[in-house]
């Protein structure tokens, strides 16, 4: 069990000004930033960070929409971070997301769903690594 994930604030949660009110739940929640940036993924980088869903067939939206804004990224540490984070972020689609959760509060739909978190420690460390180097976690 390895205590760090990987964390996206999407997008339509950038765009429609949730940043912060999406950050300090986290940071409420317990979670200790060891990395934090804010960048605009170009549609290759976001294909290559989604290439695991290349064959289905939400893919070109999926990346399409991933580098239509704005986005951060950061890694996260908190115990058992990788499935206590994807509790906190609900189901992929908000409308089965439970009550309390960020997709419940913030995500419009399935594709727009506001953030994304790691679904294994072994994809969370590849995920970080993605966005940042080994300087850049503290
Ligand atoms: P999650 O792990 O909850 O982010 O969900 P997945 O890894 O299954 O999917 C990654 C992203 O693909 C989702 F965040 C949104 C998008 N997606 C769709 O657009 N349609 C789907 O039916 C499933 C996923």
């Amino acid at each position: 069990m390895s205590n760090r994930t990987f964390t996206m604030i999407k997008p339509d949660a950038m765009s429609k000004g949730h940043a912060g009110a999406i950050l300090d739940r986290i940071i409420k929640e317990g979670y200790r930033i060891v990395a934090l940036k804010q960048i605009k993924l170009s549609a290759e980088k976001a294909g290559e960070f989604y290439a695991v869903h290349k064959e289905r067939p939400f893919y070109g939206e999926l990346v399409e929409f991933m580098s239509s804004g704005v986005i951060i990224a950061a890694i996260l540490e908190k115990e058992n971070a990788v499935a206590a984070f994807r509790e906190l972020i609900g189901a992929t689609n908000p409308a089965q997301a439970a009550e309390g959760t960020i997709r419940k509060q913030f995500a419009a739909s399935i594709g727009e769903n506001a953030i994304h978190g790691s679904d294994s420690d072994e994809n969370a460390a590849i995920e970080g690594a993605f966005f940042f180097s080994g300087l850049e976690q503290f």
